[in-house]
């Protein structure tokens, strides 16, 4: 195997036994060979000049599946492989396409033993030269973020075509011999799709659900049984939610669902109690004391321990081997989670371990609502800089970097966050400026989206032709390939000088690299008294 695909690669070079997350060596394997067969389908579509829903939806989900902490499921993988392969040759039938096509194209085999040895061979490795290796992954990367944003939306019935026809299109040229220059438009195209993912997953959420409004969440516990529900699916919160109603059972959000306590459409449950605990690298010490059952719809999974696995449900494109797993919608009906239910009331409550509120709800529709207090604030002075330090949360010590950063962010500046980056100073005491909190959560990563419209809003506002002469600084966390995703679409949107860590990725080549930093003047993360001084100047 050889994966460096998120943050936490072995020494930011790549896992090649197992990975750090506990990903397998077959079950890594397994998902380039699902990525290979994706662009086969891609290969394929853009040969037919038609990209059909089934097929996008297909290539979405598939994407997702090899997100990191998603999928660790080596027969689940196989199945997606094999849906993947019969999607790719009807897409030939249809068509009728004939002549000389990539061996992703063509290739064919049904066991899992014939899979494992054509993974071999179609690795990220494959590619020799450094740059076209680095471009072609940081492009698959950007996409499988922009497919997560597609999938979830599609959940919801939103879709924009013009993101399907990137997935296919982007996938398609990592088959070609392109230039640098090509390559580099491929990526930067990325990040415009990246924007339309996020706004349509914007409008599906808020269309559905309702704008999120400043909400005070309890992250104490009751005195029921519960059930834990975590990843970023708004689908499955609100059936969870119908479905535990007057059952006795309560419900509380980890890591990423936290958000869903700003839907006035999920507030108005009182059994729907808080949000328990802090982000995904602390679950296996968090789903112990939560003592209940747990639902996970999306990354980030961690290997369950053998003390909780019991108790832990996956559903949709997450699953993991030993682990339950809650089958899809039929019929566009629910899905049925009177298995976690029922397991939920033989629990004991959840440990307590901590008490207090936080808030949060800070998405765009909000926060214009605040619009004139916000440009009186930054008139008057009061408040002198916005700091965006949006992403991912991780296991790494070097995390602590963003804690401290906060910390030491003087008393008029206020932060904009997304994502579970947020987990390392949400807690903090900050204080407020004006009645205006200095932490204002957007929401999920999923949301990272609301951030672009608060700026270009602001831009509009000031009268302002660049994007950079806002104030606002970037101090950007990532983990996953989500947050790729996020960080394409601010430089497609011209935002410069982001600082990004705790590390540069693996897969830049340091001639990529050098193409960053000279158009974007992206820049590593330092220590954060220093990195503060540059910043706010
Ligand atoms: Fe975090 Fe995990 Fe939302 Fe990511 S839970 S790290 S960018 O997968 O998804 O922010
Ligand atoms: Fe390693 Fe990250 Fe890949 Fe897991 S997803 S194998 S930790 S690079």
């Amino acid at each position: 195997m050889f994966c460096y695909q998120c943050q936490e690669t072995l020494k930011n070079e790549g896992c090649k036994i197992n990975g750090i997350c506990g990903k397998k060596a077959d079950t890594a394997n397994l998902q380039d060979l699902l990525i290979y067969v994706v662009k086969g389908i891609a290969v394929m579509a853009e040969k037919a000049g038609k990209v059909d829903k089934d097929t996008g939806h297909y290539i979405a989900r598939a994407l997702f599946t090899t997100i990191t902490n998603v999928n660790f499921d080596e027969d689940r993988i196989i199945d997606v492989i094999k849906q993947g392969l019969s999607v790719r040759d009807k897409i030939k039938e249809k068509y009728a396409i004939t002549g000389d096509l990539h061996d992703s194209a063509v290739w064919n085999a049904d066991t899992k033993g014939d899979f494992l040895t054509k993974a071999q061979t179609v690795g990220v490795l494959a590619e020799e030269n450094a740059d076209v290796r680095s471009l072609r992954e940081l492009l698959i990367y950007g996409l499988k973020g922009v497919a997560a944003y597609a999938d979830h939306a599609s959940v919801l019935g939103f879709e924009d075509q013009a993101v399907f026809d990137y997935l296919v299109e982007g996938m398609a040229s990592t088959t070609k011999e392109l230039s640098m220059e090509e390559m580099v438009a491929k990526v930067m195209k990325a990040g415009e799709i990246a924007v339309k993912a996020m706004a349509i997953l914007d409008k599906a959420n808020t269309e559905t659900y309702g704008n999120p409004e400043i909400s005070e969440v309890n992250i104490g516990a009751g005195l029921n049984p519960g059930i834990l529900i975590s990843g970023h699916d708004l689908k499955d919160m609100e059936e969870l939610l119908k479905q535990t109603q007057g059952t006795g059972v309560d419900v509380y959000t980890h890591g990423e669902m936290l958000p869903a306590n700003y839907y006035p459409a999920f507030k108005k449950y009182k059994h729907f109690i808080g949000n328990y605990g802090n982000s995904w690298w602390l679950q296996d010490k968090e789903f112990e004391s939560f003592n209940g059952a747990i639902l996970m719809t999306t990354n980030c999974l961690i290997p369950p321990k053998d003390s909780y696995k019991h108790r832990v449900f996956t559903t949709g494109n997450v699953a993991f081997p030993g682990v339950k797993h809650i089958a899809d919608r039929k019929d566009n009906g629910p899905k049925d989670f009177s298995e976690i239910v029922e397991m939920a009331k033989t629990c004991q409550p959840p440990t307590e371990i901590e008490t207090g509120k936080i808030v949060g709800g800070f998405a765009h529709q909000q926060v214009l609502a605040l619009a004139d207090k916000v440009i009186e604030a930054v008139k008057s002075g009061a408040v002198k800089k916005f700091v965006v330090m949006a992403g991912c949360d991780g296991r790494q010590k070097g995390r602590s970097y963003y804690t401290r950063f906060a910390e030491l962010l003087p008393k008029d500046t206020i932060i904009l966050t997304a994502g579970c980056a947020k987990y390392r100073y949400n807690k903090l005491n900050l204080g407020t400026i004006g009645g205006i909190p200095r932490v204002l959560d957007a929401g999920q990563c999923n949301d990272s989206y609301s951030l672009a419209i608060i700026a270009l809003k602001l831009k509009e506002v000031f009268g302002l032709d660049n994007i950079n002469e806002l104030p606002i600084i970037y101090n950007i966390a990532w983990y996953e390939q989500k947050a790729v995703a996020v960080l394409l679409a601010l430089l497609y949107l011209g935002v410069k000088n982001i600082r990004l860590g705790p590390s540069l990725p693996a897969f830049v080549s340091p001639n990529v690299l050098k193409v960053l930093v000279e158009k974007y003047d992206i820049k590593p993360i330092g220590e954060p008294e220093k990195d503060m001084a540059d910043m706010l100047g």
